[in-house]
């Protein structure tokens, strides 16, 4: 394929609740929508790099720099016939995996659409629906915690994490498990602890979470593996596995027994799967992070997430969680057993919806 032009727009997604982390708090979701053009065939990526640089350096407008002064150039017009090869063209820009990680989900919706081959059956998934849960970010109170949870528990999550950061911790896991003795609950702090802040972990340890993700700073494995062997409960990383190497160092180092996968932060689906393929021949777990995704990404998380590794849900929820309009026409939906369904269409299997596109429009430019 030769992909002749390329659109972005810059968006900014108002959420139907302010979501709030370790990091800071949004009332609003930025993201790039990369449309591109390939003989007559339109494909759309998502870049989930936010406005501010919380969970990673990258933001929206870092992301726009890199693609339209680097990335974007260096493969227009060039014939790609695999991710792979698509990767080796954009491996002299350091780092900046979300802006990769767009183009590459591009590259897999032009592809699907040309070979009207969905991505689920690109990348080789075998599911049809996959199980998720919801991400619940940090609330006024562990009084407003439990009606939050409460109220995704009736619409049918199957599986609860809270973000957590210190002070707001134990007393809030305290609050939900005596509500809810059986949830199956896991914490997300976002590096908000360090060594010295992690005594608390011992305490949570005792609630037999499913998981704790990213306890201690992004860029550190050792600090995670003097913590890991403290605990009993599975510490999980997210923000610190950037690679396919990161993956299996993280494991041989035994600084984690569960691995949060995101293509945006590994710098595309094709990496995701690297990372994927390392969990499932070591029967390492692994899930689908999220990023706050519209349809687009969306839609990309759930083909990835069929893949056989993925043994626990997904934070992966259904559109009203997220956004009353998506851009995209489809709206997903939860079924009663906590799942969601794989799109089937070409490529990603979604239709945008420009009028919805332009309506949350910041910014529009065009590389050809
Ligand atoms: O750390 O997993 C995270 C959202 C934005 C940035 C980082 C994270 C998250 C979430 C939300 O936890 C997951 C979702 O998309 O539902
Ligand atoms: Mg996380």
């Amino acid at each position: 394929m030769k992909i002749e032009k390329i659109n972005i727009y810059h968006l900014r997604m108002p959420l139907q609740n302010p979501f709030e982390t370790s990091f800071g708090r949004i009332k609003t979701r930025d993201c790039l929508l990369l449309e591109g053009y390939s003989n007559g065939v339109i494909g759309y990526g998502e870049c989930v790099a936010d406005r501010d640089p919380g969970y990673s350096y990258e933001t929206s407008l870092t992301a726009l720099h890199i693609l339209r002064d680097f990335l974007i150039p260096a493969v227009l017009s060039k014939n790609i016939i695999s991710a792979q090869e698509l990767q080796s063209l954009m491996i002299f820009v350091r780092g900046h995996p979300m802006a990769k990680a767009s183009l590459e989900m591009l590259f897999w919706d032009i592809k699907g659409k040309m070979e009207n081959a969905s991505l689920k059956q690109l990348i080789g998934g075998d599911r049809e629906r996959v199980p998720v849960g919801v991400s619940v970010g940090i609330q006024e109170s562990p009084k407003e915690l439990i009606d939050k949870v409460t109220l995704y528990l009736s619409e049918g999550y199957g599986r609860i994490k809270i973000k957590i950061k210190p002070g707001r911790d134990i007393t809030e896991i305290k609050a939900l498990k005596s509500e809810f003795p059986d949830l199956p609950l896991q914490v997300d702090a976002n590096s908000a602890y360090t060594l010295e802040t992690s005594e608390v972990f011992e305490k949570i340890d005792r609630f037999g979470l499913i998981l704790i993700e990213q306890p201690l700073a992004e860029d550190d494995l050792w600090d995670h593996k003097k913590l890991q062997v403290r605990l009993k409960t599975p510490i999980c990383l997210d923000e610190s596995i950037v690679s396919p190497r990161h993956a299996r160092q993280a494991l041989e180092l035994e600084a984690c027994r569960v691995i949060n996968i995101k293509a945006g932060r590994l710098g595309g689906l094709s990496q995701a799967i690297e990372v994927h393929n390392i969990g499932y021949s070591l029967d390492v777990p692994v899930w689908c992070g999220g990023m706050l995704e519209t349809g687009v990404g969306r839609a990309a998380n759930l083909a990835l997430a069929t893949l056989p590794g993925f043994t626990l849900p997904g934070d992966i929820s259904a559109t009203d969680r997220y956004y009353r309009k998506d851009i995209t026409s489809q709206v997903f939906t939860l079924n009663p057993d906590s799942t969601i369904d794989v799109p089937t269409g070409p490529g990603l299997g979604i239709n945008i919806d420009l009028k919805a596109v332009y309506q949350y429009n910041l910014s529009k430019i065009t590389i050809d």
